[in-house]
């Protein structure tokens, strides 16, 4: 089934230079970019993407990390899109994941670690909407 999730290529994978390896990524395995925005985000609009995690101990560093420098954001659709990417991504903590994937490749630890994507589709309907309005998406 066709779906759509929402990624965010972080600011310390864009200060890598990885945008174009991250979005060939995405491109060979099918998930087609609808929207694409780069932005730099205040700390606010980070605390407000990540509201999920407010109680956790990593969210202040988080939320400063997300708003330290420019981020590209994606919605990309295709089937399964929301599972595809999250498989793409590899583990939150780039030490686990697996072999060929994103953060593998472009992740430093478990917080700078390249890559965002949406968890579930409650998640992902949350997440597009907060950077994009409807007539924005493409596909
Ligand atoms: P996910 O990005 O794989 O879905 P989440 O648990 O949703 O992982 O965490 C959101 C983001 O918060 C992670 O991608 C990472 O940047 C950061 N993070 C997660 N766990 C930790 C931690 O234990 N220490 C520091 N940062 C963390
Ligand atoms: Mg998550």
């Amino acid at each position: 089934m066709s779906e759509r999730t929402l990624a965010i290529i972080k600011p310390d994978a864009v200060k890598k230079n990885t945008i174009g390896d991250i979005i060939a990524r995405y491109d060979k395995a099918g998930l087609r970019p609808v929207a694409i925005r780069m932005m730099k985000l205040s700390k606010s609009t980070a605390e407000g993407f990540y509201a999920v995690h407010k109680a956790r101990p990593f969210f202040d560093s988080l939320s400063t990390f997300m708003s330290s420098g420019p981020v590209v954001v994606l919605v990309l659709q295709g089937d399964n899109a929301i599972k595809k990417n999250r498989e793409l991504m590899g583990a939150t903590d780039p030490a686990k994941a697996e072999a060929g994937t994103i953060r593998k490749a472009h992740g430093a630890n478990i917080e700078f670690n390249a890559v965002h994507g949406s968890d579930s589709s409650e998640t992902a309907k949350f997440e597009i909407g907060y950077f994009f309005p409807e007539m924005d998406l493409v596909g």
